[in-house]
């Protein structure tokens, strides 16, 4: 069987979602809501508080992730934002 993809798709999107901390009611799976609203008060966006936070999505299935998309808030932080972002992995079954 061949596959033709003619449209990109988010495996992530309303997936399970994790994170280590979370401050100010911003829970890990507002990520991950098909919503990109920059502005925090919109409520669509994730938050920690700690500094060496991690955050993860289970995508429930295999899948051929070609890139990673982060959207930065746009009403503060970004310059805090980009410096604590380390590293992306994409794991299988707790193998990255
Ligand atoms: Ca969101």
């Amino acid at each position: 069987m061949l596959l033709f993809v003619t449209e990109l798709t988010n495996p992530a999107l309303n997936k399970s979602a994790y994170q280590t901390d979370t401050y100010n009611s911003g829970e890990p799976g507002l990520a991950v809501d098909g919503n990109t609203a920059q502005i925090y008060s919109e409520g669509s966006c994730t938050h920690t508080l700690s500094t060496d936070a991690t955050w993860e999505v289970d995508l429930g299935e295999m899948a051929v992730v070609e890139y990673v998309v982060i959207y930065d808030r746009v009403d503060c932080c970004r310059k805090t934002f980009y410096s604590f972002i380390d590293s992306v992995f994409v794991c299988s079954r707790g193998i990255c």
